[in-house]
């Protein structure tokens, strides 16, 4: 298990954090989620060994918030 966390910007409220981490939990061999609009930030815990963290970015990147 790694953990990363990714500054993403453009969430600005409760509602895009749950469009974040709903879209991060529908990734493969994703753990746990904890996005933060007022930290900018996405927590994430999973599974190195399933998870393409492209593949999470883009998910990310495709709910219309960016990925620093
Ligand atoms: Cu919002």
């Amino acid at each position: 298990m790694a953990k990363i966390v990714l500054k993403v910007s453009g969430m600005k409220c409760g509602g895009c954090e749950n469009l974040v981490q709903d879209a991060v939990k529908s990734c493969a061999g994703v753990l746990s989620v904890i996005a933060s609009h007022k930290a900018g930030t996405v927590e994430i815990d999973y599974d190195q060994t399933q998870t393409d963290l492209a593949s999470v970015k883009k998910a990310i990147t495709e709910k219309g918030f960016t990925v620093d």
